[in-house]
């Protein structure tokens, strides 16, 4: 695939609102690379259905979905945004792909292993061959890199082992990928389990601040964080809790650890509580604003989505039609 620039694409799964943890491991970063690469950023509603969801919930997450992408900078001119179900390649890709997948590459998947224990009442087959839906996603675009938070990154590896795979036996179809990982803030962890990712689908409202929660849910959630009784703030792997609340503070100041351990020393966790929330309402502040105003324009953001899937549509078929080609697929 010809390419100006290097190529960058990532998903997000209109399951709700998205989190801190989704913001800051992910989304947040995604409008900076907008000057450098070619940005593809999807509305992953194929992925989200591995769990069950209501239809009229979904319809109205996934342009809901588009809106917070955009709120967060996302220039729909500078980049493809795009709801996944919208370009039928990422399905038909994903089907090849899986004739190139060990199935026993696919079971030791953690997010495979943690849903099913989350949902074992629904242990589906899409709940497995999801990683396989994630390389056809990023594999159909020429990717080069995948922004992602660091608990994506197993997926990101297999999909390199398909691509690799399948040039094995056909020659150079795709390219390699590469995970793109921030380094303070790729997981942020529940304000009530520090040793669980935060994540959308939580009951437990209090373990997971969403990026439109208004400012005094903000700062009760995070009085009500999980920390430990040494009182003291530093970062440690005995002290999850402390640290991931420096990691969010860090992320959303731009201070590093020993900044926040000298400026909070000696002061109790009920301050250093209080500076987190003031920051991370800070930080959503003008997101917020500008997703209540993008929210009410439906026919700007329904054009949006339509543009996205034209053009990501085409980029798409370029690839598919490679790949039907290579595999020995009849073409009339
Ligand atoms: N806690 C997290 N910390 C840092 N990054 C995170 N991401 C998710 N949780 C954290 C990153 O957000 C991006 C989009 O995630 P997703 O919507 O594809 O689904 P997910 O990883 O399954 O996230 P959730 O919040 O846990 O969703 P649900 O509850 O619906 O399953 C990804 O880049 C991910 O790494």
């Amino acid at each position: 695939m010809e390419k100006m620039k290097k190529r960058v694409y990532s998903g997000i799964q209109p399951t709700g609102v998205f989190t801190l943890g989704n913001f800051v491991g992910a989304v947040r970063g995604w409008p900076k690379l907008q000057e450098e690469y070619d940005c593809i950023y999807s509305v992953a509603d194929q992925h989200a259905i591995t769990v069950r969801q209501n239809p009229a919930d979904l319809r109205r997450q996934s342009r809901e979905m588009v809106a917070l992408l955009l709120a967060s900078g996302i220039d729909p001119q500078k980049s493809i945004v795009f709801v996944q179900s919208h370009v039928p390649a990422h399905a038909q890709l994903s089907w090849v792909l899986g004739c190139f997948c060990p199935f026993g590459d696919l079971t030791r998947m953690h997010q495979f292993k943690e849903k099913s224990a989350k949902h074992p009442e629904d242990i589906n087959g899409g709940l497995l061959t999801y990683p396989i839906l994630m390389a056809a996603d990023i594999l159909l675009y020429g990717t080069d890199y995948v922004p992602v938070g660091v608990d994506q990154k197993q997926h990101v590896e297999l999909t390199r082992d398909i691509a690799q795979r399948f040039n094995g036996v056909y020659g150079d179809v795709f390219t390699i990928p590469d995970a793109m990982i921030p380094k303070v803030g790729a997981k942020v962890m529940s304000l009530q389990e520090p040793a669980k990712k935060m994540s959308k689908s939580d009951s437990n409202e209090n373990a997971v601040v969403r990026v439109l929660d208004e400012p005094d849910a903000i700062l009760r959630k995070f009085k009500r964080a999980v920390t430990d009784s040494e009182g003291s703030v530093r970062a440690a792997e005995d002290k999850p809790g402390v640290t991931n609340l420096m990691s969010i503070y860090s992320v959303c100041t731009g201070k590093t650890f020993e900044e926040i351990e000298a400026a909070f020393a000696g002061q109790g966790y009920g301050v250093f509580k209080q500076a987190v929330a003031e920051s991370v309402i800070d930080t959503l502040r003008p997101f917020q604003q500008e997703y209540k105003r993008l929210l009410a324009d439906k026919a700007y953001l329904d054009g949006v989505m339509a543009d996205g899937a034209a053009r990501a549509a085409a980029l798409a078929a370029r690839l598919l039609t490679k790949v039907y080609k290579k595999v020995g697929f009849l073409q009339l």
